[in-house]
């Protein structure tokens, strides 16, 4: 009966007939969900956003923690037809509601603890319900599920119909919202699933966010369709992932994961019984390779994705996973390297913008037609933003970013976001905000300031004049206060100069 449905058919069909099977071991509440009682609670949570007025195409936005009960959301969202829109839990108000005005969701779901500080932030932008989720499963819509009918009819829903919609910082500072269909959600996760062999004795220990690419639709996507199982964390913790390793089988994680896992002491025989370790959203020092292969035996598989695009390329699971590299274009998946000027074609090996084409592409950002079009070819290439090249065995190595974006411990931050809020502060003429190497972080934020003449800026007044406005993430680990940026003859800001000057800073 799920067949109406093009996603949900597909996150279902493997654990049909197998109602009794785990699906999430939760570490929170020490209860394991089967997979018949996840799905009939999805679809009682299916019940009440249509009792609440849904209709199919409008979105669902959340800002939860992560929790069984925002799973369920998920997957009750693409039952009831409707977009899941979900929002890292750092944002702050006005971030939210800059998402709210923009995606116009006819439901927010958010943490009790903020539900009095959203309340009017929703109101602002036309929200037709508020429903919470706090992080022990309690809330206004887990009481709801609980007295809500068990059986729900899936909305039909086509291939190209949309699934949801995840936000991507902009160069000019706005967000984008990256409009997901059907089609490229499942046909993506469904490649990844075969690829690095996932089956139903899989039990995959869950320690990543759930409002990003990473956490929702590769972990979970991939679990549910394999009908494999996961260890569900709230979050990263070294110590309580070496305990279950030796329970599972598998794990994905940011560059951090590994880096801090490396520090543990019992790695090698925690790690003895598993048989894939992921890594991406960033990318993975060849160093942390080959001492984690050196430790373990592992050789961890490096993949590589965007919001936009799911995942583009992965290394083999069979054959040589080449530390440094992202692997090979996955099967469906073309990727091309073209000049970044011209957009021509270039030779094989050289250095150049990667473009990707095939069924994982997204739709277009939502609302934002120009933007499509400056970065979504109509041929269908996507222009990544990265720079890479293929090398002679046709693995992608990815050199650097066309973009101008930091990637702090798998978060992406926009330095011209941050230097907007920082020109707003009193006694600032000017700002340049730059990432810098940073041992667990991979990158992090440093903020160089020049106070306005005659000003006297103390970097704490920075910092405490961000709080509130910003994400913690996306604030500056440092701030630096200087007499003047350095400038090329053009006038522009050198901020590979800066990178240079303080790559050594917090490293
Ligand atoms: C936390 N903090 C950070 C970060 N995380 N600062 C900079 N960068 C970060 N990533 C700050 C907090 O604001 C806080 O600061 C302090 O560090 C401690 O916070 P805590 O929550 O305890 O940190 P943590 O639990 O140690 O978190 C680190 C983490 C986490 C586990 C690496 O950031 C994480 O789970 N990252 C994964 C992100 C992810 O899933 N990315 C996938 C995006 P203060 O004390 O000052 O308040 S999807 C994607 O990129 C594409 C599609 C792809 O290819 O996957
Ligand atoms: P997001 O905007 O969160 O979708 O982040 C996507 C970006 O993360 C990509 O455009 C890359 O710059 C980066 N990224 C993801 N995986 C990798 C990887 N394995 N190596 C290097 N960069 C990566």
């Amino acid at each position: 009966m799920y067949s109406a449905n093009y996603l949900a058919n597909r996150l279902r069909k493997a654990s049909l007939g197998r109602e009794d099977a785990p699906f999430l071991r939760n570490h929170q509440t020490g209860e394991t969900v089967s997979y018949g009682a996840f799905f009939a609670n999805a679809e009682r949570v299916a019940s009440v956003l249509a009792q609440a007025g849904l209709k199919p195409g409008d979105r669902v936005a959340v800002q939860a923690p992560k929790t069984q009960a925002m799973l369920e959301l998920y997957v009750g969202t693409v039952l009831a037809g409707g977009v899941f829109l979900p929002l890292n839990t750092a944002y702050t108000g006005p971030e939210l509601s800059y998402f709210l005005k923009d995606a116009k969701p006819h439901v927010l779901v958010c943490d009790p603890e903020k539900l009095d500080e959203l309340k009017s932030i929703a109101a602002d932008a036309g929200v037709a319900e508020i429903l919470t989720i706090g992080s022990d499963e309690s809330g206004s819509l887990p009481n709801l599920r609980d007295g809500a009918e068990p059986e729900f009819d899936p909305v039909v829903r086509a291939p190209e119909d949309l699934a949801a919609i995840l936000y991507t910082s902009g160069t000019t500072g706005r967000s984008k919202g990256a409009m997901l269909t059907h089609k490229a959600l499942a046909s993506n996760s469904e490649t990844l699933k075969d690829y690095w062999q996932f089956t139903k004795d899989d039990v995959l220990i869950h320690a990543l966010p759930i409002f990003h690419t990473h956490g929702l639709f590769v972990a979970t996507n991939i679990s549910l369709m394999a009908g494999s199982s996961c260890i569900f964390l709230a979050g990263f913790d070294a110590a309580t992932i070496l305990d279950y390793m030796p329970k599972a089988t598998s794990m994905m994680g940011v560059p951090t994961f590994y880096v801090r896992l490396l520090e543990q002491d019992d790695l090698a025989e925690a790690a003895k019984g598993m048989r894939l370790f992921v890594s991406g959203s960033a990318p993975l020092l060849a160093e942390t390779h080959d001492r984690w292969n050196a430790v373990t035996g592992h050789a961890i598989l490096e993949r590589y994705g965007m919001t936009e695009t799911n995942m583009n390329t992965s290394n083999p699971y069979d054959g040589e996973r080449r530390a440094g590299t992202v692997g090979f274009p996955l099967p469906g998946v073309e990727l091309i390297v073209t000049d970044p000027e011209t957009g021509a074609k270039l030779p094989d090996g050289e250095i150049g913008m990667l473009e990707v084409r095939g069924p994982n592409v997204f739709a277009g950002y939502w609302q934002m037609p120009e933007k499509t079009a400056e970065e979504l070819r109509e041929n269908g290439f996507f222009i990544t933003g990265d720079l890479g090249r293929v090398d002679e065995d046709g693995y992608v190595h990815i050199v650097g970013r066309g973009k101008d974006l930091i990637i702090s411990g798998g978060y992406n931050v926009y330095p011209k976001e941050v230097e907007l809020e920082i020109d707003e502060l009193p006694g600032v003429d000017e700002s340049a905000v730059i990432g810098v190497p940073h041992a667990d972080f991979g990158e992090a934020v440093v903020a160089v300031v020049v106070p306005e003449k005659g000003a006297r800026l103390d970097p704490d007044t920075i910092t405490t004049g961000l709080t509130g406005k910003l994400a913690r993430f996306k604030q500056p680990k440092r701030v630096l206060v200087v007499d003047a940026l350095p400038r090329n003859t053009m006038g522009k800001v050198q901020k590979k100069q800066l990178r240079e000057e303080y790559a050594r800073l917090l490293s």
